[in-house]
């Protein structure tokens, strides 16, 4: 009998604004994901725990001071460094689950307000990535994401910066295909069960035998 091709895993995107649920909904989908036998994968971005990661946890904390278009890069370059075993598991048949992903990237960094950094700027250095077989954007309203608790003390948690990465978000993701999104000011178990039903319906529906494709 011949050898089945190997069915790759998926590469599932998890966006949104702070407090969104994002991390919660990532573990829950790990596990749902673990539970049905798949083998999967959580990271998220920043990592923080690389060298380019240690420069971004000490700016993000308010500790260092970057230039708005190296630290930008220095976003775009965390991502680069892991992009190559991003392709790997998943080429093998591990599902992956990215906590933030370019997305974020150009959307903070777009929200400075800076002349010369604009979203097609910011969005140079992450054509080449590998690209989301899915992005699932979890939206709240800002009286929402406020009931779950008080800004943080890192450099972007604050009222003017959250609103306009509210807007960029809605125009990058209006441009993007492949997005899905989900009302996040529900339960958790809510919103757990639509982001199952709509990644099981991705994953079902994907040519699993095609290679991952590139961001554009
Ligand atoms: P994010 O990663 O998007 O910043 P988290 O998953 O860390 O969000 O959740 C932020 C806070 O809100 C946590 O205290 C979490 O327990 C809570 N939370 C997450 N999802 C919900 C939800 N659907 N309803 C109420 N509280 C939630
Ligand atoms: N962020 C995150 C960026 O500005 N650019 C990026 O490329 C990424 C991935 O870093 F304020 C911002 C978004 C957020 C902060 O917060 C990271 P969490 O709590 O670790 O997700
Ligand atoms: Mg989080």
């Amino acid at each position: 009998s011949q050898a089945q091709p190997t069915r790759r895993g998926a590469l599932i995107v998890v966006e949104g604004l702070d407090r969104a649920g994002k991390s919660s909904q990532c573990e829950m989908l790990r596990d749902s994901l673990w539970q049905k036998g798949s083998p999967v994968k959580y990271i998220r971005f920043p990592d923080r725990t690389t060298p380019i990661g240690k420069l971004i946890d000490s700016y993000l904390r308010g500790s260092s001071h970057q230039d708005d278009h190296s630290i930008h890069l220095l976003f775009s370059a965390n991502r680069w460094e892991v992009a190559k075993s991003i392709e790997d598991e998943i080429a093998s048949g591990t599902t992956v689950i990215v906590d933030r992903y370019s997305y974020s990237g150009v959307v903070y960094s777009a929200a400075k307000a800076n002349p010369t950094l604009s979203l097609e700027w910011a969005w140079q250095p992450e054509i080449g990535l590998p690209r989301p077989d899915i992005c699932l954007f979890l939206s709240i309203s800002p009286e929402e994401a406020a009931k779950r608790g008080g800004f943080g003390v890192e450099r972007y948690e604050n009222e003017p910066m959250q609103t306009r990465v509210r807007q960029l978000f809605s125009t990058v993701f209006e441009r993007q295909e492949d997005v899905s999104i989900i009302d996040a000011g529900r339960s958790i178990t809510e919103v757990a069960l639509q982001i199952q039903a709509t990644v099981s319906d991705c994953i079902e529906h994907m040519d699993a035998t095609a290679p991952l494709r590139k961001l554009e």
